[in-house]
C-alpha cells in the first residue's frame, strides 16, 4: 500500500498521520507538495481526480480517498485503540461530532485562512471581507464548543477521536490566519493543551 501525503503544511494529511500515530502504524508514504503544486499532474491525478490529497492507494489497486475513510480502512483492520466510537451507540456520536466539527469549526476556519492569510494570494484570489467575516463565524463557534467542553476531557466524551483530531488540526494549521483561544475560554484552552501533548501531535 502507499499513502499519499503532504507534509508541507495540509491539514487533512495530518489528520490521517495523526490518526496513524495514535495506532502507532507504520505506512509507507510518498510526498506530494500542494506547495509546489505537484498534486495538480496529470499523474497524481489518476489517483485523485480532483487532485486532493491524503489519498491511500492498496495492493490490489483500490484507491481510497478522504481523510476520514482512510481512517476507517485503518480502523477495520486495527481497532485498537478505537478512535471512530466504541461501540455502536459511542460511534454514532463520535461520527456526530466529528461532522459538527467538520462543518462548524474547520470549514470556517479553512475559508478564513483561504481568503485572510496573505502568502496564499500567489495560489488563488482571495476575499478578505468574506475572510474576516468567517473569521467571526469561526471563533463564535469556537467560544460555543469551550461552553460545549465543560465537564468533559474530549470533544466527543471520555475518550479522544477523530473529532478531537479535527480541530487540533484545524487549529494547529489555521491559526496563521490569527486565530487563538481567548484566556477565557478555559475548557477549550485545558483541552488543547491536552491534546498537543500527546505524542501523536508531532506527527
Ligand atoms: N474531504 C477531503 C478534503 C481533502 C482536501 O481538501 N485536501 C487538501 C489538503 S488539506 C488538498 O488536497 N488541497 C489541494 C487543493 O485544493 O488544491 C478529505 O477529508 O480528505
Amino acid at each position: 500500500m502507499l499513502l499519499y501525503d503532504d507534509t508541507t503544511g495540509a491539514n487533512n494529511p495530518r489528520f490521517v498521520r495523526i490518526f496513524l500515530a495514535e495506532k502507532n502504524l507504520k505506512v509507507p508514504m510518498k510526498q506530494v507538495s500542494i506547495m509546489k503544486g505537484e498534486h495538480k499532474s496529470e499523474e497524481f491525478r489518476k489517483i485523485s481526480p480532483s487532485a486532493k490529497l491524503p489519498a491511500l492507494v492498496l495492493d490490489d489497486g483500490t484507491v481510497i480517498l478522504e481523510s476520514v475513510a482512510i481512517c476507517r480502512y485503518f480502523e477495520n483492520l486495527h481497532p485498537e485503540p478505537p478512535l471512530l466510537g466504541r461501540d455502536a451507540m459511542d460511534k454514532v456520536i463520535v461520527e456526530m461530532w466529528h461532522r459538527r466539527m467538520e462543518f462548524e469549526v474547520m470549514l470556517p476556519m479553512a475559508l478564513a485562512f483561504r481568503n485572510t492569510f496573505s502568502p496564499l494570494a500567489t495560489m488563488w484570489k482571495q476575499y478578505k471581507d468574506f475572510g474576516e467575516q468567517q473569521k467571526r463565524v469561526a471563533d463564535r463557534r469556537l467560544e460555543m464548543l469551550d461552553r460545549e467542553l465543560e465537564g468533559r476531557p474530549f470533544i466527543a466524551g471520555e475518550h479522544y477521536t477523530i473529532a478531537d483530531i479535527r480541530v487540533q488540526t484545524s487549529f494547529d494549521l489555521f491559526r496563521l490566519a490569527g486565530f487563538e483561544i481567548k484566556e477565557e475560554w478555559i475548557n477549550l484552552k485545558q483541552w488543547y493543551e491536552t491534546v498537543s501533548s500527546r505524542p501523536s501531535a508531532k506527527a
